[in-house]
């Protein structure tokens, strides 16, 4: 009886030390570098409120050339070229927008109205109040 518990205690003693030294010689192997790839996402979006009607002024044209808005609404437009550009409109125009510039203006009455670039008349552009 005493030898026989003696034989599981050192079987058992055996397995532990055993599957010990498997655990330890996988566990250091193991490396994984995705860390880097997922910690980059940040979303600066929070602070400033969204513009739905934002028309990006970049090489030389309006992006989206024609967008059609709810009267009332406000457009914003953007530029992100390097040469000052404006908005003109018949009756009005922007101010000079130099690079990063955005000028914002709102359309009460339903109708179509093309626009300009003042420094450059061959850009165009058409808003479509509904
Ligand atoms: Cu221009």
């Amino acid at each position: 009886m005493k030898k026989k518990f003696l034989l599981v205690f050192i079987l058992v003693f055996l397995v532990v030390v055993f599957s010990a030294c498997g655990t330890s010689s996988n566990g250091t192997t193991t490396d994984t570098p995705t860390d880097s790839n997922g910690t980059t996402t940040d979303t600066p979006t929070d602070t400033q409120p969204q513009t739905a009607n934002l028309i990006i002024i970049e090489n030389f044209e309006f992006v989206p050339a024609v967008l059609t808005v709810k009267a009332g609404d406000t457009v914003e437009w953007q530029n992100n070229d390097a040469v000052i550009h404006t908005v003109k409109f018949d009756t009005f125009e922007s101010p000079d927008m130099g690079e990063g510039a955005i000028y914002t203006t709102s359309f009460d009455t339903p109708g179509t109205y093309p626009y300009i670039c003042g420094p450059h008349p061959y850009m165009e552009g058409t808003i479509i109040v509904e």
